[in-house]
């Protein structure tokens, strides 16, 4: 009875709608802002741990320096700037242990990861650039800057690293190890953790994202 009720009012909705009769004219419409930035926001207590012998990961809840709360990717064009921007913000960043920030970026030609690592005793770290098999490419002109103060990470790359991409699309990873071999993880694209298969082959990318062109401002997917 239930049912007959649903589609009997589904029916009238459908039969009392207005025919649509376009009436704006195509050719003055401007044109449709493509995204080029994406801005991915994360719960802070959602941090966690893997403990060597432990066949399970176990949910830490507060551990600031490995709680991510903000990462976000601008796509830079030709002519302003012609490069990748990626920050990434923590609850209070510390320079305990070894930890190491990744984005990985695929266009529809390659896929890369960026690192930034940073270890006890050398707070500017240092930036690799790699296949998706963890083979080293090429860095030139990538850069990257930790502040323990803004608690961010930042990260650029060169689209020319790239191969120029049409677009791009994007995922974060952030891992810190502890003294005794156990490692934390937080991303910021949900509660969850990801397994390192998963980040490999089944990443959680963003849409695709355009270069900026002169002229405009970074629109937001
Ligand atoms: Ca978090």
């Amino acid at each position: 009875m239930v049912r007959s009720s649903l589609v009997a009012l589904v029916s009238a909705v459908v039969l009392a709608a207005p025919v649509a009769v376009p009436t704006a004219d195509a050719s003055t419409a401007g044109p449709v802002a493509r995204p080029n930035r994406v801005t991915v926001t994360d719960v802070t207590d959602d941090v966690w741990l893997w403990v060597p012998g432990d066949r399970i990961w176990t949910e830490v809840d507060s551990w600031p320096t490995a709680d991510i709360v903000e990462a976000e990717v601008t796509h830079w064009g030709p002519k302003v700037g012609d490069r990748v921007v990626v920050t990434m913000d923590f609850v209070d960043l510390q320079s305990s242990e070894r930890q190491e920030f990744a984005v990985k970026i695929t266009t529809p030609e390659l896929t890369r990861v960026g690192w930034v690592i940073v270890k006890p005793g050398r707070w500017r770290g240092y930036h690799l650039l790699e296949q998706n098999d963890g083979k080293a490419v090429r860095a030139a002109g990538v850069t990257h800057r930790v502040s323990y103060t803004e608690d961010t990470v930042l990260l650029t790359i060169p689209r020319s690293r790239l191969g120029n991409p049409p677009w791009i699309r994007v995922a974060f990873l952030n891992l810190m190890y502890t003294a005794e071999g156990g490692l934390f993880q937080d991303q910021p694209h949900d509660a969850s953790f990801l397994l390192e298969k998963d980040w490999k082959r089944h990443p959680p990318l963003s849409g695709k994202l355009y270069p900026v062109v002169p002229g405009s401002r970074p629109a937001a997917s």
